[in-house]
């Protein structure tokens, strides 16, 4: 008998951490990580197996789909915007190729279940591309189709890798004959704003100036903003963030009426950021130093997203606002991380 688990891979990530650890306590299922970087030791105890592994790697999923049987991939591993945009060839290897060897995998394992293997994928605002601040500012509020010219590596291949999604579930091999492919694989994915939280800082991303912020006047070091005071994107907490992917992944598939669903909890600028960083570390040494590309992709991004979809189809809302991210959890919890 193949042990039944939840798949995640990008495991040691930023979501991975909150992902494990609220699984590890709500579910029953045994989790399988993977990661290509070794996992930290609080969040390797609450899986059943870790594997140090890469996504490239089809020998290793195919080894995994003899092994276990998977209910569930939360698929997080990806090369974030800015590190993306260093070796953008390597970058749409691993986030597009590895989406692909995930797929493939998924797919397979569907065929011996009797349900599709339900895979759960993080997008980004990064699939959406304004040319300028003006049209930014003049959109406000967007929704699921509008404005997706990406113009960085990293949201080329999130918006790409959405579409993969979608010809998976729906049209992988449509050719076949007979119902070989009918069990494909059940995609589901969220559009996230930048994600802050209070345990993990974010690697290789331009929505990183928020959380970096906070945590360097967390840990009293002085930290140089590198947008302007007035750019403003959609953020919201971990807890929320990891909130909406356990409802959309429990949300009967009937409810769905998409594949890709926005979601948010409140559009801060970098000036908001910096006013509450600064009421609760008054010695914070926070000055702005624009990087005019970095800036460019933020400019890029939209200041707000509409997820009015996913409120209806699934009940989605956030526990926390703008005020409640800030002062109930995010400065509370760091203060207390960074007092130890
Ligand atoms: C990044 O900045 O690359 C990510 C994202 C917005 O998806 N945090």
């Amino acid at each position: 008998m193949r042990k039944e688990v939840i798949l995640i891979t990008g495991a040691n990530g930023e979501i991975g951490h909150g992902l494990i650890t609220y699984l590890a306590q709500h579910c029953s299922t045994p989790i399988l990580a993977l990661d290509v970087q070794p996992i930290d030791e609080d969040i390797a105890k609450l899986c059943s197996r870790f594997i140090l592994g890469d996504i490239m790697d089809q020998m290793l999923l195919g080894r995994l789909v003899g092994e276990y049987e998977i209910r569930t991939i939360y698929h997080l591993a990806s090369i974030l915007s800015t590190k993306a945009e260093y070796n953008p060839e390597t970058a749409h290897r691993i986030n597009v190729e590895g989406m692909l060897n995930l797929l493939r995998m998924a797919v397979e394992q569907s065929q011996w279940q009797t349900n599709p293997v339900k895979f759960i994928y993080p997008s980004s605002i990064a699939a959406y591309g304004f040319p300028n601040v003006a049209a930014k500012t003049a959109a406000g509020k967007i929704t699921e189709d509008q404005w997706t010219f990406p113009t960085t590596m990293y949201g080329c291949n999130k918006l790409y890798c959405e579409h993969l999604g979608r010809y998976y579930s729906r049209h992988y091999k449509q050719l076949a004959s007979g119902e070989l492919y009918e069990n494909r694989v059940d995609f589901r994915c969220l559009r996230f704003p930048g994600l802050i939280s209070a345990f993990t800082t974010p690697t290789g991303g331009t929505s990183d100036y928020g959380p970096e912020m906070l945590h360097h006047a967390a840990a009293g070091e002085p930290y140089k903003c590198f947008v302007r005071p007035d750019t403003t994107l959609p953020f919201m907490v971990m807890p929320d963030a990891v909130k909406s992917l356990i409802q959309l992944e429990e949300t009967p598939r009937q409810n769905l009426s998409q594949l890709v669903y926005n979601v948010t909890s409140f559009s801060p600028s970098a000036q908001d950021f910096y006013k509450y960083v600064l009421s609760a570390f008054p010695k914070a040494e926070i000055s702005f130093d624009p990087d005019k590309k970095r800036q460019g992709i933020v400019d890029s991004w939209p200041a707000d997203l509409d997820d009015s979809a996913a409120r209806k189809d699934w009940g989605w809302k956030p526990d926390y606002g703008e005020k409640a991210s800030f002062e109930e959890y995010l400065i509370p919890v760091i203060r207390q991380r960074y007092q130890k």
